[in-house]
């Protein structure tokens, strides 16, 4: 191949898009079907619908709330369910799945009979952080992979769904934010992409992300502070003052745990949700929220826990289980297991 020819070639990509980039893997995989791209992809289809109605959203009329209350007994927002039923429908004609699992729906999602199961299980939330909707702030989509674990090609269930995290296949998160990203890892690795509206295609813009072994910030909701145990009130007020490493650290919460946590993916330092006197389990759902990111952060090097164990060691025992949890850079998750043990 002459070099002006190269240079033509690649000089005609922009960048490393979504689907080459799990091409490039898949082929490195041994014994890649190619399922997982063309699910993959499929998400990544639901994520630019889903983003491009949320940029319209003060416009489209779908902002404010259906009147319905979701299985979590919160209030839908419009956007959640036009999310959910987005996901639903650019998933479940592919065939790469068998059941999917949707923060908004009490019970597994069955592929319509019509369609083909695939070995892959799907797990959601469509739109989190739903109350930043209407004041314009960062929100996002949130995703887990794993394989079917009954046997057949026939339609899965909720033994498909109950698996505990460190059997995950894949994690991933979308953050409709100042630019639209999705972030995703298969395990051995965090990767970034932006898209880019102009094409309407995600590029590589975030390679081998890694997570700091410490940061300077902690995140978490202090208005729960008096609901809190003990311990848990001595690590924050620990984490605020000038004994902690480098001195008393930075307060971010944006109230949205996408957001929270791809800032504490990039800058590190540590996100929680307690359990507390209101939410003894914690509020964060293990499936769908908890388990894909405490995936994501330690394929980027950081450390997710319960507080009295590693979050993709739970098994789950219900769908829309939760979980309390201490999620971010290694160290500052180590030092707050050990003061809240
Ligand atoms: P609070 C959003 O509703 C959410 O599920 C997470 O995205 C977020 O981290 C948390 O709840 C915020 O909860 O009680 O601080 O408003």
């Amino acid at each position: 191949m002459t070099s002006s020819t190269l240079d033509v070639r690649m000089a005609a990509l922009p960048g490393t898009t979504l689907e080459r980039h799990i091409l490039d893997r898949q082929r490195r995989a041994p014994g890649a079907t190619g399922n997982f791209s063309g699910l993959l992809q499929q998400i990544a289809l639901a994520a630019k619908i889903i983003g491009s109605r949320v940029r319209k959203a003060g416009l489209a009329g779908v902002l404010g709330l259906t009147g319905d209350v979701n299985v979590q007994g919160e209030r839908v927002q419009k956007l959640d369910v036009f999310a959910n039923n987005t996901m639903v429908s650019c998933v479940e004609a592919g065939g790469h799945v068998c059941v999917m699992g949707s923060e908004e729906v009490a019970d597994p999602i069955p592929v319509p009979p019509e369609y083909p199961k695939g070995k892959y299980v799907l797990l959601f939330d469509p739109l989190d952080g739903s109350g930043n909707i209407d004041i314009n702030a960062s929100i996002g989509s949130i995703f887990s992979v794993y394989r079917r674990l009954t046997p057949g090609q026939g339609p899965g269930g909720l033994r498909d769904c109950l698996q505990p995290g460190r059997d995950m296949v894949a994690a991933g998160y979308v953050i409709y934010g100042s630019s639209n990203m999705l972030v995703y890892s298969t395990g051995g690795g965090v990767y970034g992409f932006t898209l880019d509206p102009s094409i309407g295609e995600f590029f590589l813009s975030h390679d081998n992300m890694r997570i700091p072994t410490r940061g300077r910030t902690y995140s978490v909701n202090e208005g729960n502070y008096h609901k809190w145990s003990p311990s848990v009130q001595g690590w924050v007020d620990w984490l605020k003052s000038p004994e902690a490493p480098g001195g008393a650290y930075s307060h971010r919460y944006i109230g949205a745990m996408v957001a929270d946590l791809h800032r504490t993916l990039l800058r590190g330092g540590i996100f929680a949700y307690p359990a507390d006197e209101k939410n003894r389990s914690g509020k964060l759902r293990l499936l769908y929220e908890a388990a894909p990111f405490a995936f994501i952060i330690e394929a980027a090097g950081g450390a997710a826990s319960t507080g009295s164990g590693r979050v993709l060691d739970v098994t789950p025992e219900a769908l829309h289980q939760r979980v309390p949890v201490f999620v971010g850079s290694a160290e500052d998750v180590d030092e707050a297991t050990r003061m809240i043990a």
